[in-house]
């Protein structure tokens, strides 16, 4: 499995840091939506779902947290702790996000508005549907 890790540009000067994001120049989709989680408590894993379409870039900007991606065949965890880091999601690959430090703020970009019928929430199910869809 190919993992997408993102190392957006960043404009440091004297006073600090800014990264811009535009949509199809440094994220490959159109933003539809923007969500982010914080306060998230501690030994919590969150996800535990893919989508059927949605495309997504998880960029830890605050804190830290590790992402476990899973495409039916291989697993892979990766560490999001640099706010100029975004990590590719893209359809089809199970989810879970897990490790948030305290003080993490998950930002998240998203190709499309919430819509519950594009999650699989069960992991035989998206078996089955990654499968057919080959
Ligand atoms: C994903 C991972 C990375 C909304 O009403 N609108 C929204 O846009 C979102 C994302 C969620 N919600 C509601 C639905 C639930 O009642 O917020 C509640 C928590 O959502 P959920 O349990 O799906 O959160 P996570 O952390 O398991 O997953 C989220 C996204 O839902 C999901 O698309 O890929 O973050």
């Amino acid at each position: 499995m190919q993992v997408i890790k993102y190392a957006f540009q960043q404009h440091g000067d004297e006073r600090g840091m800014l990264v811009a994001l535009e949509e199809l120049k440094d994220i490959p989709f159109k933003i539809k939506r923007v969500y982010f989680m914080y306060g998230t408590k501690q030994n919590i894993h969150r996800g535990f779902h893919a989508h059927k379409k949605l495309e997504q870039i998880l960029i830890c900007i605050h804190g830290s947290c590790k992402v476990k991606l899973d495409n039916g065949k291989e697993k892979k965890v990766v560490s999001l702790e640099k706010p100029y880091e975004g990590l590719y999601i893209s359809s089809n690959i199970w989810h879970e996000m897990y490790d948030f430090s305290i003080d993490a703020v998950l930002l998240v970009l998203a190709s499309d508005f919430y819509y519950e019928e594009d999650y699989i929430r069960n992991y035989e199910e998206f078996l089955n549907f990654i499968n057919n869809q080959s």
